[in-house]
C-alpha cells in the first residue's frame, strides 16, 4: 500500500511516465495540461477512496462496544438463600456489540434459552444455541451479539434461584419479546421465569433506560422457589 502511494506520487520512479511522455508534455502546453489533469484525476480519485476506505473501517471498529455483566451472589440478611443475579439485569447492546460476562461469584455459566439446550427458544431466529463453561473466579466470557432482537440467558447452576438476564440488541423483537409463559422446565424455570416477566425487564424499558440493575426488579419477582412446586413438575430430561 504505501509502495504503490508513494509510486503514484513520485512521477520520476513511476513506470506510469514514460520518458517520450514527459518529453511531449514539456514541449506542448495543452497536452501537458491535459495528461497532468488526468493523472491526478486518477491519483486524487484513489486518495479519496482510500480515505473513505480507512474512515469507514475506523468508524465500524470503534461503534463497536464493550458491556459488562458480573455475575453474582449476595447474601441477604434474614433470606434463607442469597441472591443470584446478573448484573444489570438488563442490557440495551447495538448489534455487533460484545459482552463481557464477569464471574465475581462462582458456578455460572451465560446459557441461551434455545430448544437445542433443552428450552422454549427464547433468542432470535436462526441464532446458535450459545453457552459459556461455568466461568471461574476472576475470568470471563465474551459474547458478540449480531442479530437484533431479545436474547434472554440463563445460569445453569441458578436458573431456579432467578439467576436469568435480558440483553436486548437494537430492536425489541423475537420470540423473547414477549413475557414467558412457561416456568416448568423446559421454559424459564422456577424464579428465573418470575425475574425475566419483570415489568423493569420489558425490552422497551431496556430499550429506553439501556441498563437495569437487580436492584430495579420488585420483591416478588425475586421469590424462593417452592421446592414441592419445582419437585411436582415433570423432571424426565
Ligand atoms: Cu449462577
Amino acid at each position: 500500500m504505501n509502495r504503490r502511494l508513494t509510486e503514484i506520487n513520485n512521477p520520476r520512479t513511476s513506470g506510469a511516465y514514460s520518458v517520450p511522455a514527459r518529453k511531449f508534455r514539456l514541449r506542448t502546453g495543452v497536452g501537458e495540461g491535459k495528461l497532468w489533469g488526468d493523472e491526478m484525476d486518477r491519483i486524487w480519485r484513489k486518495i479519496v477512496v482510500l480515505l473513505i476506505a480507512l474512515l469507514a473501517v475506523g468508524g465500524f471498529a470503534s461503534a463497536q462496544t464493550t458491556h459488562e455483566v458480573q455475575l453474582m451472589i449476595q447474601e441477604v440478611e434474614g433470606r434463607p438463600l442469597p441472591y443470584f443475579f446478573f448484573e444489570p439485569t438488563g442490557l440495551y447492546v447495538e448489534p455487533g456489540d460484545t459482552v463481557r460476562f464477569i464471574a465475581v461469584t462462582p458456578h455460572h455459566t451465560v446459557t441461551a434459552y434455545h430448544s437445542q439446550q433443552g428450552k422454549q427458544q427464547r433468542v432470535p431466529d436462526g441464532v446458535e444455541p450459545f453457552s459459556s463453561p461455568v466461568i471461574p473466579i476472576g475470568e470471563a466470557w465474551e459474547y458478540t451479539f449480531e442479530t437484533p432482537g431479545v436474547y434472554d440467558v440463563w445460569c445453569g447452576p441458578h436458573e431456579m434461584y432467578g439467576m436469568a438476564m435480558r440483553i436486548v440488541v437494537g430492536e425489541a423483537a423475537g420470540p423473547g419479546a414477549t413475557p414467558p409463559d412457561d416456568m416448568g422446565p423446559d421454559g424459564t424455570f422456577g424464579t428465573a421465569g418470575l425475574v425475566l416477566g419483570d415489568p423493569a425487564l420489558d425490552p422497551e424499558n431496556i430499550i429506553e433506560v439501556q441498563a437495569v440493575p437487580w436492584t430495579d426488579l420488585s420483591d416478588d419477582s425475586k421469590g424462593i422457589p417452592n421446592p414441592d412446586e419445582l419437585l411436582g413438575e415433570p423432571m424426565s430430561h
